[in-house]
């Protein structure tokens, strides 16, 4: 499958990983928009928020609780962060496997445009 995130799964592209499990990898964006930007992405290929299936609820959830521990792990949980997902070509998703952005270490805006 020619899939970017599945190459960095595979690791036939290298990432700067942060973190990794049996079920995602956290590596750092390589074009930052905040002080601190990593993405969370499951292993498995789900291509964009619409095709999460009943049975990737969980695996979703759980991307979400580890960027809390990122956060964390990285110092700036208590200060804040924001955490993104872009769906298709409106949510400006440039990468179709699902990723949850983590950016973090600046007062972020609103709204996002
Ligand atoms: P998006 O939500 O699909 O637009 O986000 C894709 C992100 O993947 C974007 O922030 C890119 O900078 C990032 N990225 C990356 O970290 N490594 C890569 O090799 C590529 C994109 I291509």
């Amino acid at each position: 499958m020619d899939c970017l995130f599945c190459k960095i799964v595979e690791g036939e592209i290298p990432a700067d990983v942060l973190y990794q499990d049996e079920k995602v990898i956290v590596f750092r964006d390589i074009n930052p928009q905040a002080p601190f930007h990593a993405l969370v992405i499951p292993r498995q290929h789900i291509p964009t928020l619409n095709d999460i299936a009943d049975e990737d609820c969980e695996l979703v959830g759980y991307m979400l609780k580890i960027a809390g521990d990122v956060a964390d792990e990285h110092g700036f949980a208590e200060d804040g962060y924001r955490t993104v997902f872009n769906c298709n070509t409106h949510g400006g998703q440039t990468v179709y496997h699902i990723h949850l952005h983590l950016l973090g270490g600046k007062p972020m805006g609103w709204p996002p445009y």
